[in-house]
């Protein structure tokens, strides 16, 4: 801390009666159909490890992951899995409210659950309205590249016309799911990260 500046660290003191300034809390909801992926990728950031046997009867309603950003911020992301809950169902709103963003996820070799993802929009927009939080979309699967039926363009359509930041990633290899929660952390809180 001795590379901050007198300036700062009367900033930070003065803040000290309130939560430290630098932590920030996000909420994220992962929303999608069944098999896209929702529950391997929070697997993959909370242990980082593909469990296939992760099942959301261990009683997960949510879990914790911290990331360091730039500017000394810790962003500490509260990741919530649907689960089971289906389009319509009750608990949904639980899971949407108060959410800082919400992760569009589907399965780029299932074509039905990016279609699908129309309809979970606008469930979101039912339940919040037009003043959305940050949105995400997510394609998964990217280890079967070779089974893809969901374009390329299509995506980054979907994702433009939504306003949405988008990503591709595996929960099974691994590639991308730090970094695009690292990413979606950042974009969330407006801080720049360096391209890489
Ligand atoms: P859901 O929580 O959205 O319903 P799951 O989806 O996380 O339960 O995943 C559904 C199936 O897809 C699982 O298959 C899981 O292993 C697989 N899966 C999830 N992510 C990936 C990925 O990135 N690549 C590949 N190849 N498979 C993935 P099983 O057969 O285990 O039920
Ligand atoms: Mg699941």
């Amino acid at each position: 801390w001795w590379s901050q500046t007198e300036e700062q660290v009367l900033d930070a003191m003065s803040d000290s009666e309130d939560e430290p300034s630098q932590d920030k809390q996000l909420k994220v909801t992962l929303i999608g159909d069944g098999t896209a992926g929702k529950t391997s990728i929070c697997a993959k950031l909370s242990q980082n490890s593909f469990n296939k046997q992760y099942d959301q009867t261990l009683g997960l309603d949510f879990f914790l992951k911290r990331f360091e950003l730039p500017g000394n911020v810790v962003a500490t992301l509260q990741v919530w899995d649907i689960g089971g809950q289906q389009l319509g169902g009750g608990m949904l709103e639980t899971y949407l409210y108060g959410a800082n963003v919400i992760c569009l996820v589907y399965d780029m070799t299932n074509y039905s659950t990016f279609e699908n993802l129309q309809d979970w929009l606008s469930t979101v927009k039912k339940h919040l309205g037009e003043k959305l939080p940050h949105l995400a979309l997510l394609g998964n699967k990217s280890d079967l590249e070779h089974l893809r039926t969901v374009r390329r363009e299509k995506h980054t359509e979907f994702a433009a016309a939504n306003k949405m930041s988008s990503y591709f990633l595996s929960a099974r290899s691994g590639d991308n799911v730090n970094l695009c929660f690292q990413r979606i952390a950042a974009d969330a809180l407006n801080i720049r990260l360096s391209k890489q």
